[in-house]
């Protein structure tokens, strides 16, 4: 789905700012623990100027389904809290006039939804909300929601990915889709704005001279200008798709980046804050940005579910190389709030993860690959994180998801984030994707407050894998707890010390196992959760505190981030 912009034939109005507001049951119905519908609902006036074109309303997220109505007529519903989803409303709205705009949104997460969720009733007779996932269930509109101008006959998709790259020419291949009878014509322009190489019809490649290449800590982006030209030659849309020209392969156990080995650096983050809890926030993201560069950061992961597409752009600019994950956290039983131990029942059945969670999970590959595939700070794909994966059925479940992402981008590796239930010679779905990603809290969960034996164990469990699989190994989360100016000299886990000395042993150990290629950090920042007995105000794993103050953790990945030999280098490792 094209991101709204503003062109020649295009206009946008963002409509941020207050609404009205109203959760869906009795006023004295706490909003916090709300479950099921709540209604935003404000008054929209159409541009007078709009007069001509086409009028769509679009949502950017609406968490975890939303349904739009313009005056009483319900123009869209869409499932799945992290991508947009837009209508047509040009018969029903005036340019000039006001019409309102009312839009519903559930919370509510099923066996059946991506995240899956489940309701119970406690015992005082509430409907309570609970899910497998350790992150707070912030749901409503957390981004942006625009009224768009766009021509009645207009370019409704552009796909761009690069085909192969030398000092001289790089090749990049092109598609775009349109609505009416117009030939499309298209044009690469450069970061001066100057047009470098042109070609005609929907589909094809362009030959771009001396490239300047995205690569890690190098935004550069080119610009493809799309134009749809009617028979009468007259343009009738223009549409400027920005790309980067890079590759990404994967080659044995190497992660490459044009041709070069990359190494990440980085975190698993949350779109999260105090006060405003997922909410899409220009000046902490980059704010946020500047910290990970701060830090040495290269990359990191969307955990868990598509940010906004604002990350992803100034991503792109930054040259912050993303790991783009949909929103199939919590497909395990195995999981309770952190704690790991055996499912007492298959995940993977009618009652429970079935047919249905299959559609949604495939609705959530398509609507991710579909929304971010021009980017060129991603990638990989991450399909889920922490699914079940040692039951063989977990083999069929994916076996079909992995498929359907490599025919939507054949150009980007995939990836799942394996947890340690499935080991190196037990996980039934590893085989299935490009890269192993691996989630580990050996000194944590296991071996707490034991850095020696975890150690150990670390070593042995990534010399499995290497030795079982030839595929690079991210290291997709570790790390610990730390309350912030807690400190003690002993080896006594929530201090900053142990969180920091924590890191410093995994380090270590990924700098003797040849197939590590990335290490990221779990997680960027202090995260708020459900309640629980084992967290604190949420999940303290951060190595900022929420409001991005540095614990000693950050300075230890500073000192051995910022001082690697250039963006994607790997640390000296003893290969
Ligand atoms: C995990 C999950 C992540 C949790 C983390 C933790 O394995 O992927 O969502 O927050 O562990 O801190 O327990």
């Amino acid at each position: 789905m094209l991101k709204p912009q503003e062109s020649e034939t295009r206009d946008q109005r963002l409509l941020d700012g207050l609404w009205s507001f109203r959760a869906g049951r009795s006023a004295d119905d706490p909003v916090r623990m709300h479950v099921g519908w709540v209604w935003y609902q404000r008054t929209v006036r159409v541009p007078a100027g709009w007069s001509g074109q086409d009028v769509l309303v679009r949502v950017d997220a609406a968490t975890h389904e939303g349904r739009v109505y313009v005056d009483d007529a319900l123009v869209a519903s869409h499932v799945g809290g992290y991508t947009p989803f837009e209508a047509d409303i040009t018969g029903l709205v005036e340019p000039g006039l006001t019409f309102r705009l009312t839009i519903g949104v559930s919370n509510v997460l099923t066996n059946e939804t991506i995240p899956p969720g489940y309701l119970e009733t406690d015992a005082a007779g509430q409907e309570r909300q609970a899910y497998r996932h350790d992150f707070f269930n912030y749901a409503g509109l957390p981004r942006h929601v625009r009224l768009i101008s766009v021509p009645h006959e207009r370019i409704t998709d552009v796909v761009v990915a690069t085909r192969s790259i030398a000092a001289d020419e790089a090749v990049v291949d092109y598609r775009a889709a349109a609505s009416g009878s117009g030939g499309i014509r298209v044009a690469v322009v450069d970061a001066d704005g100057t047009d470098v190489v042109s070609a005609e019809g929907a589909e094809g490649e362009v030959r771009v001279p001396s490239p300047r290449l995205w690569a890690p800590g190098e935004g550069n982006l080119y610009e493809l200008r799309v134009e749809l030209v009617g028979a009468d030659g007259e343009v009738r849309d223009v549409y400027r798709q920005p790309f980067g020209i890079r590759t990404v392969e994967v080659r044995g156990t190497r992660f490459l980046i044009n041709g070069e080995p990359f190494y990440f650096r980085g975190f698993g983050k949350h779109e999260d804050a105090d006060v405003r809890g997922r909410g899409i926030d220009d000046a902490l993201l980059v704010h946020d940005f500047s910290l990970m560069r701060w830090a040495g950061a290269n990359s990191f992961r969307t955990a868990h579910y598509p940010y906004a597409e604002e990350v992803l752009d100034l991503a792109d600019r930054a040259g912050v190389v993303v790991i783009d994950e949909t929103a199939a956290v919590g497909l395990n039983l195995g999981i309770g709030g952190g704690v790991h131990g055996a499912a007492r029942r298959a995940a993977y059945a009618p009652d429970m993860f079935n047919d249905r969670t299959r559609a949604a999970h495939a609705d959530a590959v398509r609507e991710l690959i579909e929304r971010d595939r021009n980017h060129p700070c991603v990638v990989l794909w991450s399909i889920a994180n922490e699914p079940e994966a040692a039951e063989p059925a977990a083999r069929e479940y994916f076996a079909p998801l992995a498929a359907l992402a490599r025919e939507l981008d054949p150009t980007r590796p995939i990836a799942y984030m394996n947890e340690a239930m499935a080991g190196p010679e037990t996980d039934a779905i590893v085989g299935l994707f490009d890269v192993i990603g691996l989630n580990r809290y050996y000194g944590w969960y296991q071996d707490n407050a034991n850095l020696a034996a975890a150690e150990i164990r670390l070593q042995q469990e990534l010399e499995s894998w290497a030795r079982h699989h030839d595929k690079p190994i991210v290291i997709a989360e570790y790390g610990a707890d730390a309350m912030p100016g807690l400190h003690s000299a002993f080896e006594q886990s929530w201090t900053e010390e142990y969180q920091a000395k924590l890191l410093e042993m995994y380090h270590r150990v990924f700098d003797r196992i040849d197939a590590v290629v990335g290490e990221q950090v779990w997680n960027f920042a202090d995260f708020q959760t459900s309640p629980g007995i084992i967290r604190v105000d949420g999940n303290r794993k951060g190595v900022f505190t929420r409001d991005r103050r540095p614990k000693a953790a950050a300075h230890l990945l500073r000192t051995r981030w910022a001082t690697a030999p250039s963006a994607g280098a790997a640390p000296e490792q003893g290969r």
